[in-house]
């Protein structure tokens, strides 16, 4: 039976061959949403709109494996390096943008321990890093060409072990897509995190960066299926780039930042991952990649939540502490405290962006 190209494709896109996949159904900042693009249709008037470059179909090759973790173009934006998205999303810095994510296929869909998505479907995977990159755009994001830009990452998150994954999204993975490990106790992969809060994701713009237009690499990076000899197998990256345009800037620029082929090594421990292994120890699990940017961590490390500050001058404490913050509930860790951050200034950092604990 001959079939037309275009009807190969529409099936395809109906009937992944891999269960799971996905790609990011909208991004918000304070109350601005922009959808996502239509990766199987660029007809669709939300394509015209978006802040998002185009990630893989759900199809081969849908996500980006060991092999090409020394592949500049892939690695930067999947497909996208050179195909800007049409549009930039406007954020003041020290404002925080949330990206939601959409499964390809439904196994999720409903699920209890899903965080309640019921208009489309959740992601899929719940094993896995969450990582946020950022690089200039040196201009105009919408003609910025990726390939060969540096990022400097923002966050990174692994498995936590001070936490738990959900008894509900728990017992949902127990047959499809596939079982949550470490099967008991404590350890929550920060794509559980995601997928109980409803497939969202929080990322912050750090406060004292320099007004202008970023690029930010947001990469969900699965590991249910650890490496073998099938090429195909391995940490599965899924790769999402979205635009920026920061005003209200601080006076911070980037650094250089590492080339995205660059950020991983094609046979490094991150490649090698078996988290089915009885040798596995997931409080031994290596970051993967460039440490976060100090700009960033040691806010961290001095309050313990994954916000930045920069050292403020008094002009900036009086301005702050005429906004009548109330309502602050900053613990600074005081051994850690290895920077000028007091903890009246990072209260005051909290008040005026308007960032909860989590
Ligand atoms: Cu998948």
């Amino acid at each position: 039976m001959m079939l037309t190209r275009s009807f190969v494709a529409l099936v395809l896109a109906a009937v992944p061959f891999v269960a799971g996949h996905g790609q990011v159904n909208r991004v918000t900042a304070g109350s601005t949403t922009n959808k996502g693009p239509n990766q199987y249709w660029s007809g669709d008037a939300a394509n015209a709109d978006t802040v998002t470059r185009i990630m893989y179909k759900a199809s081969s090759p849908a996500y980006v494996l060991f092999n090409d973790f020394d592949d500049n173009s892939k690695m930067s934006c999947e497909g996208s390096a050179r195909s800007p998205a049409p549009k930039t999303l406007k954020v003041s810095a020290g404002q925080s943008i949330n990206v939601y994510w959409q499964g390809a296929t439904g196994e999720l869909h409903g699920k209890p321990g899903t965080g309640g998505v019921t208009a489309y479907d959740p992601w899929v995977h719940a094993m896995g890093f969450v990582f946020d990159y950022i690089t200039s755009c040196d201009g105009d994001c919408t003609k910025f060409d990726s390939t060969n830009a540096g990022w400097t990452k923002l966050n990174g998150q692994g498995i936590d072990m001070s936490q738990t994954i959900s008894p509900e999204l728990r017992q949902t993975m127990q047959d499809k897509p596939e079982e949550y490990f470490p099967r008991n106790g404590p350890g929550l992969w920060a794509m559980a995190k995601l997928v109980q809060d409803g497939s969202k994701w929080t990322i912050n713009v750090p406060s004292s960066l320099k007004s202008g237009q970023y690029m930010i690499r947001h990469e969900l990076a699965a590991v249910h299926n650890p490496k073998t000899s099938d090429p195909t197998s391995g940490p599965q990256l899924y790769i999402a780039c979205i635009q920026l345009d920061v005003v209200n800037g601080g006076d911070r620029s980037l650094p250089e930042g590492t080339q995205a082929g660059h950020l991983y090594l094609t046979n490094g421990a991150f490649a090698n991952i078996d988290v089915y292994s009885d040798s596995f120890n997931p409080r031994n699990v290596e970051m993967p990649g460039p440490p976060i940017w100090d700009e960033v961590s040691m806010y961290v490390a001095a309050a313990g939540v994954d916000v930045d500050v920069h050292v403020r001058d008094a002009t900036e404490e009086a301005a702050d502490s005429t906004t009548g913050n109330n309502n602050t509930q900053a613990s600074a860790g005081s051994a850690k405290q290895r920077t000028a951050i007091t903890k009246r200034n990072i209260a005051a950092r909290r008040a005026h962006v308007g960032i909860q604990s989590h």
